[in-house]
This record gives structure tokens, C-alpha cells and sequence, in this order.
């Protein structure tokens, strides 16, 4: 408490008068050497009251490390959510990720699964679409992650009156093919749990929305270290839940080369709990031949213009969907490329759908991937935008509509590609070569 006071100090005075420099300077520093300095026995004991809790929790105690705003927000949330969780104590809870979900979604949805199981709150976690990520495959077979894939057409024959409400992470509802079946099963929303920017008017008891934080692990995270849940290293399932943790936090900020403080210090906990050699091996799965041509054909079919590079890769099964961001992850490490964008057709056998999905990474600061996808596409006839993105990265899927489905024509299959494949690089090419030589971005 007494540096938070201290750091607090310094702000307001950075914003005083320069003139009072040197006197401020000198107070900051006294602040900050207070402990060493000036050592009254009730200082004492406080300060060994820190020391035992350390020792008692194994590390540094929280307060410490998180910034004083880091520090209001945790506490604030955690409080909030422990109130709605207790206000639901014995419910059943629906836990919905998005159809595609990344290591940061399924272990924060296991996270709050855990946290909520201490108010004896049942979660079922589940997601529409498929897990095709090699590594999420992985992750969710060796660590035995519970989520369960619901598909739209078995959703409807699951009984939704079991739950008493539902709770989004990592997503707010747009990503999922589930929404309309929850909004008329009236399922109440108990919490919204998210790192992507608002999406809308998505009405929770408990909110909890951060854009500026990297990843939804991170907050997860943090509700463990205000005290939430306490992890125990002899426990296997907290400590596979922590190495998912770990997982989706690195992955959501690209091996934490983007991380910030806050995301280093939510790792720093769990490098306490987590097993490095089960995430060594959740990162160690290999790529399916079928990706790696899906690779090749975004390498054969790039366009780079202005340090941007696009390529269309042509239908894809949907089981491979998650071909396209890795070969986005892949272009962007290109010399002189600050961005990629990857996108093809992707057919859902099961549902005779099609639709465009694209993805985009960059690793330029100042290029704000969700006001580039936004302005890019536009929104649909109901207002929706056809995506958006977080930091570093962002996503869209355009449905095919009235020329979706199979065809046996290959002829016709090919010129639907291209009527595509030449719109999507029309729209992406008005903000890559803008007539006043701009990026229009942030
Ligand atoms: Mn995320």
C-alpha cells in the first residue's frame, strides 16, 4: 500500500508545475527508499506482515507488482464477479467461446470454470465451430481441457432450461454461431469476459471488457492473484490449467514479444504452478499436410504492395480453417512486409455453407487491425461488421449468401473464386494504396 501511495504521488506530481523538478524528485525518492530508510515499529510490522504473506502465497505479493491501476481494476472486477457468482450459487452456467476457439479462450473459459465451481456453479464449456489448430487440438487433449463442440444443428436439441445463464470469454457473442439460439432460450447473460474492443450492446450482469489489455488469460489471471481461486501445485488440474494459461497468453501476444507489464506479471504467477513440459509438448504439435498446402498456396498467390502482402488461397475444407491465420503468422515474417492478410472460401460440408475468412496480422504499431478490417468491409445489411481484431491482429468472414453451396461445375467453382478473390483485394487495396499516398489507419 505504501508504494501504491507513492507511485500515485508521483503521478499527480508529474503534472504539477516543472519549476518544483529537484523538490519532487527528492520526495519520490524518499518514497520510494522509505522501507530501508525510515523504519518505525509500525512500519515493521507491517512490513513483516507482507514478508510472511509472502511466504505464506510463495512469491511477491500482488500489490507490489501490478501498477496502481492494474491493481484498482483487478481488485474492483474480481470483487464484482465473486458478487455475481455468489448471487448464483448451485446454478448451471453455459460458457461460450467463440466457433473457433484459441488457446486464449479455452483456458480462460477453464479458468472461470474452476473459479466458478467454488461457488457451485456448474460450467459447460462449449464452442460451434471446430478446434483446428494443431496446438489447440493439443492443448485440449493433454491437458484434458473440458469443452465440448456444439455444433448449431445439436445445439437445438440440447436442453438450454438445464442453465440458469451463460457467460461469454474471450468473444461477445458475434463470433458464435449460438447467439440467436441463447438469446431465444432468454438465457440470462451473467458475464461477458473479453479483450476485443465492444462489440455492441451485449447485456451482462457482470462486465468485464478491456481492449487495452493483450490477452483475456491475463485477466483470468489476474482474478487468480487478488485471490479469486488459489492455485496449489500439487493440484494436477490447476496446474494444467495454469500451463493452459500460459499457453493463451502467449499465444495472444505472439510469445509475449508484445506483451505488457501486466502480461509478464500475470506469466511471472504462473511460471510458479504452470508445467513447462507439457506446454513444450502442447507447442511441439505438428502441422497437417493439408495446412502446410494451404501455406504454400498463400506463398504462391501473395500480392505485396506498400509493405502489405495478400494472398487468396482458394477453398478450404472446414476443418482447416485455421490454416489461414497460420499463413498469415507465416507472410507477415516476410523482409519488408509490415502486414499480411490471408483469406480463401471456406466450405462446411455438414451445413453446405460457404463463407469468406480471412485474417490479418501486422507488425506495424500504428496500423490498428480492427479499424482496418472495419473500414476494409463494411457492414453487413443489419449493421454487423464482417469483423474487427484485437492488437496485432484481426479477423473477418463475409458469408457467401445466395451464391453460397458446391457446385459440380469446376469451371463455375473457379470463376466464384475469382469474383471474389478480386473484390476482397479491390476493397483491401483502397486502404493499402490510398490516393493521397496514406495509410489510412490510426
Ligand atoms: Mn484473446
Amino acid at each position: 500500500m505504501i508504494n501504491m501511495k507513492s507511485d500515485q504521488q508521483k503521478s499527480q506530481n508529474n503534472n504539477s508545475s516543472p519549476s518544483n523538478g529537484s523538490l519532487l524528485m527528492a520526495e519520490s525518492l524518499a518514497g520510494s527508499n522509505l522501507d530501508t530508510l525510515v523504519t518505525t515499529p509500525s512500519d515493521r510490522s507491517k512490513r513483516q506482515t507482507t514478508i510472511e504473506r509472502q511466504q505464506r502465497e510463495g512469491g511477491m505479493s500482488y500489490e507490489k507488482l501490478f501498477t496502481p491501476q492494474t491493481l484498482q481494476i483487478a481488485e474492483q472486477k474480481a470483487d464484482e464477479l465473486r458478487r455475481m457468482l455468489e448471487r448464483h450459487h448451485g446454478d448451471r452456467q453455459l460458457v461460450l467461446l467463440q466457433d473457433f476457439p484459441d488457446p486464449d479462450a479455452l483456458s480462460s473459459a477453464w479458468t472461470y470454470k474452476l473459479i466458478a465451481h467454488q461457488f457451485d456453479i456448474h460450467c459447460d464449456i462449449v464452442y460451434a465451430g471446430t478446434l483446428s489448430h494443431q496446438e489447440n487440438i493439443a492443448l485440449v487433449k493433454l491437458a484434458g481441457l473440458p469443452a465440448q463442440r456444439w455444433t448449431a444443428q445439436a445445439a437445438k436439441e440440447k436442453d438450454l432450461k438445464n442453465y440458469q445463464g451463460c457467460v461469454f470469454v474471450d468473444n461477445q457473442g458475434t463470433t458464435t454461431q449460438l447467439l440467436p439460439l441463447i438469446q431465444q432460450a432468454e438465457l440470462p447473460v451473467a458475464a461477458v469476459i473479453d479483450h476485443h474492443t465492444s462489440q455492441g450492446d451485449l447485456k451482462a450482469e457482470f462486465t468485464d471488457l478491456r481492449p487495452q489489455t493483450r490477452a483475456t488469460a491475463t485477466i483470468l489471471t489476474q482474478y487468480l492473484q487478488v485471490g479469486l481461486l488459489k492455485l496449489d501445485s500439487s493440484n494436477s488440474e490447476h496446474v494444467k490449467c495454469a500451463t493452459a494459461l500460459m499457453h493463451g497468453l502467449r499465444s495472444d501476444t505472439n510469445r509475449l514479444m508484445q506483451a505488457q507489464e501486466e502480461d509478464f506479471v500475470a506469466a511471472g504467477y504462473l511460471s510458479r504452478f504452470y508445467d513447462a513440459q507439457l506446454l513444450n509438448s502442447v507447442l511441439q504439435a505438428s502441422r497437417s499436410k493439408r495446412v502446410m498446402d494451404v501455406i504454400e498456396r498463400s506463398l504462391r498467390n501473395r500480392v505485396i504492395q506498400n509493405s502489405f502482402t495478400i494472398a487468396g488461397v482458394g477453398y478450404l475444407r472446414y476443418d482447416d480453417r485455421d490454416a489461414i491465420p497460420q499463413a498469415a503468422d507465416f507472410l507477415v515474417t516476410e523482409e519488408n512486409v509490415h502486414t499480411a492478410v490471408v483469406y480463401g472460401i471456406v466450405h462446411d460440408e455438414d451445413e453446405d455453407l460457404e463463407v469468406v475468412i480471412g485474417s490479418l496480422r501486422t507488425s506495424k504499431i500504428t496500423l490498428d487491425p480492427d479499424e482496418f478490417i472495419k473500414e476494409a468491409f463494411g457492414q453487413d445489411p443489419q449493421g454487423r461488421f464482417f469483423g474487427g481484431g484485437r492488437s496485432m491482429a484481426g479477423g473477418f468472414e463475409i458469408p457467401l449468401g445466395f451464391l453460397s453451396g458446391s457446385n459440380e461445375n469446376a469451371e463455375y467453382t473457379r470463376l466464384k473464386w475469382e469474383v471474389f478473390d478480386a473484390q476482397i483485394k479491390q476493397k483491401l487495396l483502397r486502404l493499402v494504396n490510398p490516393e493521397d499516398g496514406v495509410i489510412r489507419t490510426v
